[in-house]
């Protein structure tokens, strides 16, 4: 098996854009910076990269017959809005969990942003006041699925950011041959990926797709998580269960290695979804350099690590570096107070 023996239903534009950072690149003095934009990736309800992921999981939900899609994030998770767009595209039902994931009292912050939209696109959204952040398996959303099926519906679960989902990581394993497509027309090779890690699938199913790639004779390239889930451990050992599930399931033929799952702290702020000065300078600095907008969450915490990694030098000067831009900007109007 290989990646391209998956069954994909198109979702997205295409390849997502790859574009330079020039100006950003210039005032750190360092690598070259480049963006792949998965926050413009699609016409559903903005994209982002859980839309890349439902793509390979659309098939399997056709198949079951289910009548509703099952799923869990906090109030501002940008992983429910994209599965609400999918229930609303494929005519299905979408029951949502929504858990109090971020202690923040900016008012609004439960109806604005990604939870509004989800509200638009006619999801049932149900909020979760008493359980907080945690990226594993949750009762609260298997509860949601007994209820579902105790109406007579049939439900489709798809966890926390689609990452313990059987297919979760193939959205971007395929990601990785899109990079290295890319790469062939311009003819820029990219030796450095950073990207926000919190659920997982996203950096493990790079990892899986690239290691793939290297093992049939591509040149080695470093992927660097930039943790935005304060709960290290737990990440860096989900991000390894998903790299090697996906890997199995393209016909990697063997373990990932521990050098192929790089997760750095540093950046993640006092919690998930709590940005610290670091996030909030990264985020007016990309923003006043490139009109490029980030967010609080997840792209503002990885920017601070890259901004940090290019001007100190651990990442070389003779560095191109692709920043994967997941499309967490949607939650931004739930912070209205840290831009004040
Ligand atoms: C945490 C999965 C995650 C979301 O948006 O819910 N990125």
């Amino acid at each position: 098996m290989s990646i391209h023996d998956f069954e994909r239903y198109d979702l997205t534009f295409g390849p997502s854009p790859i574009h330079r950072l020039p100006r950003l690149s210039e005032h750190l003095g360092g690598a070259q910076i480049w963006a792949k934009r998965e926050d413009c990736n699609s016409g559903l309800a903005f994209g982002g990269n859980k839309t890349r992921k439902l793509e390979y999981i659309v098939p399997d939900i056709l198949a079951s017959g289910a009548d509703t899609l099952v799923s869990i994030g906090g109030y501002q998770s940008n992983h429910t809005r994209q599965v609400a767009a999918l229930a609303a595209h494929l005519g299905l039902k979408a029951r949502l969990v929504q858990e109090r994931w971020v202690d923040w009292d900016d008012p609004g912050n439960d109806r604005v942003g990604n939870i509004e939209l989800s509200r638009i696109m006619g999801a049932d959204v149900r909020l979760d006041p008493d359980d907080g952040f945690d990226i594993g398996i949750r009762s609260s959303w298997e509860d949601a699925m007994a209820e579902v099926e105790a109406a007579g519906g049939k439900p489709y679960p798809i966890p926390a950011g689609a990452s313990e989902h059987r297919l979760g990581g193939l959205g971007f394993a395929n990601w990785a041959y899109e990079v290295a497509a890319q790469e062939q027309q311009s003819g820029v090779f990219f030796d450095t990926i950073v990207v926000c890690t919190v659920t997982g699938s996203t950096q493990a199913g790079m990892i899986a797709g690239f290691a793939a790639l290297q093992d049939a004779g591509a040149r080695p390239r470093k992927i660097i998580g930039i943790d935005g889930s304060a709960t290290l451990e737990k990440t860096i050992d989900q991000v390894t269960r998903i790299a090697n599930n996906t890997a199995e399931l393209i016909g990697l033929g063997r373990a990932i290695r521990s050098d192929e799952v790089t997760i750095l702290p540093g950046w993640e702020g006092p919690a998930y979804g709590i940005p610290d000065d670091s996030t909030v300078a990264a985020i007016k600095r990309l923003a006043r350099l490139e009109g490029v907008i980030t967010d609080p969450v997840y792209e503002g915490k990885s920017m601070a690590g890259l901004m940090d990694l290019v001007s100190d030098g651990r990442i070389g000067a003779d560095s191109n570096v692709l920043y994967a831009h997941l499309g967490g900007q949607i939650a931004l109007s739930a912070y209205p107070g840290i831009f004040d």
